[in-house]
């Protein structure tokens, strides 16, 4: 495996000397930030991003994400025009030496989340999830105060970008996201680059919007519509770990050789649909850290990992989810797992 870190360029408070630092980091996990969704990045931004990692001794072989655009995804009349762009993010992506492109199909919202500082007993806070609180907001008229998505959009944007989802079913998004594929996997094996999509975190639909990258079946689903190896996916524990109808030993094992992107976390699964986020340790959380990992090496997987959100802790203040030093405690974390998992199997297989 390769651990990386996610960095997010200039503006992120974490910078490339203290990634570095973290024992065997290999690379960075970054974007364009400047340019808007469905646009084409241009190669200077992206040599930019490579030559910062380079100077600071790491790699930039992983994307998270080119954005799929809303019109992609609700299947508007410039799809085709924006599918083309990101095709061609894609070629130029694949031309500097990036590996993998981590991407999401999830309508309107990303990541979601009712809380920012949910506070644990030891002092520590970390974002939290409460089903029964999101059900109390309704998006369209404002009532909508949450952290975990971008938000750029003002009310009446969001608004009449929810408008357009009306129709949309979920036959409808799995129609469109299957144009998607069936036009930029073969652009991207061409270009030497795995696409990773990410599960819906949390894996349910959300204010009447439909989200189908969520559990086994939908993935055998999604791995069908085009049967390669680029075709392949974002493994977050945090969030398809969300259900305990995922069982993720299970999953990991069973989607190994498609899983090119690593994202661990744990959460502590309180109720229903509520949880939190806790350290990274098995120990911390609901989530069998251990099984999963060892999972994925007995079935082969050799991709890209990283840290996923991390509490803050020691007094940090930052981008929720994304300080330096909880993720940095679950970097060595992650590599301590590996190491004991690839180095008893390497010793069983002596002694046989
Ligand atoms: C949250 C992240 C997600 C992820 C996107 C991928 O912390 O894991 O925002 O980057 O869903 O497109």
């Amino acid at each position: 495996m390769k651990l990386t870190f996610r960095w997010y360029g200039e503006s992120d408070p974490i910078t490339l000397e203290q990634i570095r630092q973290i024992p065997r980091m290999s690379g960075i996990v970054s974007a364009v930030y400047d340019v808007k969704p469905g646009e084409v990045w241009s190669e200077e931004s992206i040599q930019k991003l490579k030559d910062r990692a380079n100077e600071n001794g790491l790699e930039f072989e992983v994307v998270e994400s080119v954005p799929v655009p809303e019109e992609i995804k609700y299947g508007g009349p410039n799809a085709p025009k924006l599918i083309e762009n990101y095709c061609e993010n894609i070629r130029r992506l694949g031309r500097a030496g990036v590996k993998c492109v981590c991407y999401n199909f999830m309508p309107v919202f990303d990541w979601l989340r009712s809380e920012l500082e949910h506070i644990h007993e030891d002092g520590a806070n970390s974002l939290a999830y409460d089903d029964a609180t999101l059900l109390t907001m309704n998006p369209a008229e404002g009532g909508l105060s949450l952290p975990g998505w971008d938000e750029s959009y003002t009310v009446s944007e969001l608004k009449d970008l929810l408008a357009l989802y009306e129709n949309v079913s979920e036959e409808d998004l799995w129609n469109n996201l299957s144009v998607f594929l069936k036009a930029v996997i073969p652009v991207a094996e061409e270009a030497g680059v795995n696409m990773a999509i990410h599960p819906d975190d949390p894996p349910w639909g959300l204010f009447g919007l439909p989200r189908i990258i969520t559990c086994e079946k939908n993935y055998d689903r999604f791995l069908k519509i085009v049967d390669s190896r680029a075709n392949g996916l974002t493994f977050c524990t945090g969030s398809l770990g969300a259900s305990s109808d995922n069982d993720l030993v299970y999953l990991a094992s069973k989607y190994a050789d498609r899983i090119h992107f690593l994202h661990l976390r744990n959460i502590k699964i309180t109720s229903e649909r509520q949880f939190y986020e806790v350290g990274h340790p098995t120990e911390c959380g609901s989530l069998d850290m251990f099984g999963i990992v060892n999972a994925l090496v007995e079935n082969g997987f050799d991709g890209y990992v990283r840290p996923d959100h991390g509490r803050m802790i020691w007094g940090e203040k930052g981008r929720y989810g994304y300080g330096l030093y909880d993720r940095a405690l679950g970097a060595t974390y992650i590599v301590g797992l590996f190491e004991g998992i690839e180095k008893s199997r390497a010793n069983n297989r002596k002694d046989r």
